[in-house]
């Protein structure tokens, strides 16, 4: 390993309030045991591992309307950004494995945070309003849903409308427990691939944010490197800024990643989720990535083993895995009879 190479964070959250399957908080460990930490390894790619972080159940935690475990889900959120921070401060790139897509609003909290600590705002009205990041989110779902628009009244379908300046308006004041969440992005930091299930109400502020998304249609009529070009492009101009990626397994195809809570046919194929990782490892700007949505208790064990594994594929290829297989060191030598 190159001795200025950022070391990976990595470190579980064990959110699984977000939505109704139990299973999602075992993601994690078995993430971690189909390898992770080895293929990094092999790869001469750095990684510590963080550890858990545990979601303490609050107490009376009563629906807020439709809304489900929300004071669980907030605190848990706040603690997932502390860790975030933590791993920022000593020069690391953290790794969320999920747990529940509701952990990413903890995530990319924690993430602008330590972003605006690192460069505080120069003044300007626009760098006073966002922390200088940008977000890719990948998902067969929009994830924006508010309190107030969501059916399931799971708040793994609603952390995008946290975050994001244009959304105050529609997020309500008292949803308890949520009183620290302040948006930290705005609608033109974040561009969606991968999206095949999007509510009304997600539609219509899409539009109306005029959020750069490519559903899969745009995926098959283009291409996944060009919305790859379009996205960065849309979301990062300059390239410059360190860069979130947000991946829900979800967006691959269920022949691909079956053990997951909400799985919706035509999606991304493992090859092109791959193709995502390693884009932007390219960029070099890579700042901190998600893998969430991991559920090993659904499916077979061969759709355990394979969405484990894909899970780890697309981390390592975001962390600079070559596909071809083992890199050799500068130096390398072949041994001589
Ligand atoms: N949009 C629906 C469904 C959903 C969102 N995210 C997932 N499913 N994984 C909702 O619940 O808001
Ligand atoms: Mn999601
Ligand atoms: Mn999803």
């Amino acid at each position: 390993p190159r001795p200025d190479q950022k070391i990976a964070g990595i470190f579980g959250a064990l959110m699984n309030r977000g939505q109704g399957k139990e299973g999602v908080r075992e993601g994690p460990n078995a993430i971690r045991e189909a390898g992770l930490f080895t293929q990094l390894k092999e790869c001469g790619i750095r990684a510590l591992d963080y550890g858990d972080v545990e979601i303490q159940a609050v107490a009376s935690d009563d629906e807020w309307k439709k809304v489900k475990y929300c004071r669980t889900v907030a605190s848990g959120c706040k603690q997932i950004a502390e860790k975030m921070e933590l791993i920022i401060k000593e020069h690391g790139i953290p790794v969320m494995l999920g747990g529940d897509h509701a952990a990413a609003i903890g995530s990319i909290f924690g993430h602008a945070s330590a972003q605006r600590q690192l460069h505080p705002p120069t003044g300007s009205s626009s760098s006073e309003l966002h922390a200088p990041l940008a977000v890719l989110w990948i998902d067969a779902h929009g994830d924006i849903n508010t309190p107030l628009t969501t059916a399931t009244g799971n708040l793994h379908g609603c952390p995008v409308s946290f975050l994001l300046h244009e959304m105050t308006g529609y997020i309500p004041h008292d949803l308890p427990g949520f009183d620290w969440i302040k948006p930290c992005l705005t609608a033109d930091r974040i561009a969606y691939i991968g999206l095949r299930a999007l509510d009304q109400d997600e539609m219509y502020l899409m539009e109306k944010l005029k959020i750069k998304y490519f559903p899969m249609q745009l995926v098959d009529q283009l291409g996944i490197q060009e919305c790859l070009k379009q996205a960065l492009a849309a979301i990062d101009p300059k390239g410059v800024l360190p860069l979130h990626l947000s991946f829900d397994i979800d967006a691959l195809d269920p022949s691909d990643a079956a053990s997951t809570g909400t799985p919706v046919m035509g999606g991304l194929t493992l090859r092109e989720g791959l193709q995502i990782a390693e884009f932007v490892h390219k960029t070099g700007r890579l700042s901190a990535m998600d893998l969430v949505e991991v559920n090993p208790e659904l499916g077979t064990p061969h759709q355990r083993a394979k969405t484990t594994e894909a899970a780890c594929a697309i981390i390592s290829g975001a962390l600079g895995k070559p596909r071809q297989g083992v890199p050799f060191p500068p130096g390398f030598e072949l041994p001589l009879p």
